[in-house]
């Protein structure tokens, strides 16, 4: 007997603690998420995909919880070493993770898509869920700041985000393919969620592959999205300055107008109540409720209340 199944298209942290709630609630292997790549970078030869990472760790309870990236209790013996033999090594890799980028590194090495190389980490993590990049094919997200245009994590991690944000560039976009299984899960799934992630450099990427912004636009109906500004801010990450500074309303009607062709209903916050009725207006069904995940609990309940905005009942008893 299987249960619903559900797509997730999801960036990094906040995408990977709705799944982690979500896979508190219904079997895991009828979860399908669809990850942003574009934040994927190629330090010291290594293929990192901290999105897909992001999800690896906090599914199978490695993540670091407090930075939300990487592995708890992660020691940085490799990364010295490379810096007292003159590397700038800004990019910070643990040397657990580091482990994970060896594993995969050999299976891209043997000819594996990242896709494969991904399912393959997911199974030895043992994750029954089916974790997806969006694509196969290299899509490079570049800000456009008044320091030029940068690679995504120039921006963010080696310049710490001090960049006003004038424009979002996705390289190679035009030629991505959604990677496999990627327009079945969307096309099959009962529900399709947008995970609480960025928008614009989280979200976006996802939607920008050709073909899977139509493919979510055509379950339009069957698809609920989660707000990540709450109260005028960002949970995490820049989304609020980068939506601020490229001229969207930062608030869940500014998140509305960036999906209402791909979303019937949005989730928001209930410190957002007042602007239900702005997205409504935008043709948007409005479910308010608490969106913060506090806790393993504020996750399940997120879970919970997004599977209901979507008209499917928990077939797992509902738990604290
Ligand atoms: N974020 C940082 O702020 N500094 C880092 O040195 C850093 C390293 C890193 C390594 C692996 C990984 O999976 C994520 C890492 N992140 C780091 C987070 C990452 O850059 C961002 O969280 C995402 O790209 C934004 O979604």
């Amino acid at each position: 007997v299987t249960g619903p199944r559900v797509a997730v298209l999801s960036g990094g942290v906040g995408g990977a603690r709705f799944l982690h709630g979500l896979c508190a609630e219904l079997p895991a292997r009828d979860v399908t998420a669809v990850v942003n790549v574009g934040d994927d970078f190629e330090p010291y030869g290594l293929h990192v995909s901290p999105d897909l990472d992001t999800v690896l760790y906090t599914l199978s309870g490695l993540i670091d919880d407090e930075r939300g990236w990487g592995v708890a209790g992660d020691s940085a013996r490799a990364l010295e070493q490379a810096r007292r033999l003159g590397d700038e090594a800004w990019f910070w890799l643990g040397d657990v993770d580091l482990g994970l980028h060896l594993a995969r590194a050999a299976l891209l090495r043997s000819g594996a898509p990242l896709s494969s190389a991904t399912a393959t980490l997911a199974r030895r993590l043992a994750l029954e869920l089916r974790l997806l990049p969006a694509t196969d094919d290299p899509l490079r997200t570049y800000v456009g700041t008044d320091a030029g245009e940068l690679d995504f994590q120039t921006y963010f991690v080696r310049r710490g985000q001090r960049d006003a944000v004038r424009g979002v560039r996705l390289d190679g976009v035009a030629t991505a393919r959604p990677a496999p299984g990627v327009l079945d899960a969307l096309g099959s799934a009962d529900l399709i969620v947008i995970a609480p992630s960025n928008p614009l450099i989280s979200i976006g990427p996802i939607l920008a592959v050709p073909g899977i912004r139509s493919a979510v636009a055509a379950r339009r109906a069957a698809t609920v999205a989660v707000s990540p500004i709450v109260g005028g801010r960002a949970l995490k990450g820049p989304a609020a300055a980068m939506l601020r500074s490229l001229g969207h309303e930062v608030s869940p009607v500014g998140v509305a107008r960036l999906y209402a062709d791909v979303c019937a209903t949005l989730v928001l916050d209930e410190v957002d109540d007042g602007h239900a009725a702005a997205v409504e207006a935008l043709g948007v069904r409005a479910v308010v409720t608490q969106t913060v995940m506090t806790g393993h609990g504020g996750r399940r309940r997120l879970a919970r209340a997004v599977l209901e905005a979507g008209g499917l009942r928990c077939p797992v008893a509902a738990g604290p």
